[in-house]
């Protein structure tokens, strides 16, 4: 295990139980959570092949698949259009240019490269990280509902590494409060075929061989100022918290399911 160690969350059932009996005081919600999660994670570590899954990205930035003023109250259209229409455009254009001088066949998906990117010049690990982030990103999103959680499988998923949604949540946006400067923070299946959470630095992201963390992300979280500045100033921790709303819970499960999971 790499990245939880660093950041004091369990891992395997002898951390998950250390956890537990640090933190929690009832013990009847906790030998449900954990039941309950026993299936799920059998079939993360019987998985020993580690391989992206079904969802391919190209090189042409796709449409949103919102409105930009779909997400207001949390992000406002503004944001949403620099963001989507200069931000992530300029990094569709740029990892094109770079693929072009590089001889990439753009047919082919960009994860092939991402997984690659230690062969690759700066320009495209930066762009070719960002286009793939924001890509992912809009889908990772949708407009506002209330309560909004995940469900099944995913929701057991979830639990099951981190006891309770709540504290997911919370553990999630440190990474996302704690990244110095710019970059991600990542909800994703480690190497170890185990759900876990961490953050990347730039546009980096967990597919490329010289990241931080490493594996197959499910959900992605932009914390470059660009994302909220506007409305959220300096206050990075208020926007992560109103992004809960919008996270588009539908998508984050299709991408475990196409783990075949
Ligand atoms: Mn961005």
């Amino acid at each position: 295990m790499t990245t939880p160690n660093k950041t004091n969350l369990p891992t395997g059932q002898a951390g998950r139980r250390k956890f537990i009996s640090q933190t929690v005081k009832g013990g009847l919600a906790v030998t449900i959570g954990l039941s309950a999660a026993a299936p799920l994670l059998q079939s993360f570590t019987t998985n020993k092949n580690f391989t992206p899954g079904n969802f391919t990205t190209g090189f042409d930035q796709q449409p949103l698949p919102y409105a930009y003023t779909a997400l207001e109250n949390v992000i406002d259209a503004m944001t949403m259009e620099i963001h989507y229409s200069k931000h992530a455009a300029a990094y569709s254009k740029n990892v094109k240019d770079a693929a072009a001088a590089e001889k990439v066949d753009m047919t082919k998906p960009l994860e092939d490269v991402l997984t690659n990117i230690s062969k690759y010049s700066a320009k495209m690990r930066n762009n070719g990280g960002g286009h793939y982030n924001h890509e992912m990103f809009w889908q990772c999103m949708r407009p506002k509902k209330e309560n909004n959680a995940p469900t099944g499988k995913l929701l057991k998923a979830i639990e099951g590494q981190f006891f309770s949604f709540d504290n997911f949540k919370k553990q999630f946006a440190e990474f996302g409060k704690n990244r110095f400067g710019s970059g991600w923070a990542w909800l994703y299946i480690n190497k170890e075929n185990l759900i876990t959470i961490g953050s990347t630095t730039n546009q980096d992201n967990p597919l490329m061989d010289i990241a931080e963390i490493k594996g197959y992300p499910l959900l992605a979280l932009d914390v470059w100022e660009h994302a909220y500045y506007l409305k959220y100033q300096n206050k990075r921790a208020d926007y992560i918290d109103a992004w809960w709303q919008v996270v588009n819970w539908d998508y984050v499960a299709e991408r475990l399911h196409s783990f075949n999971i």
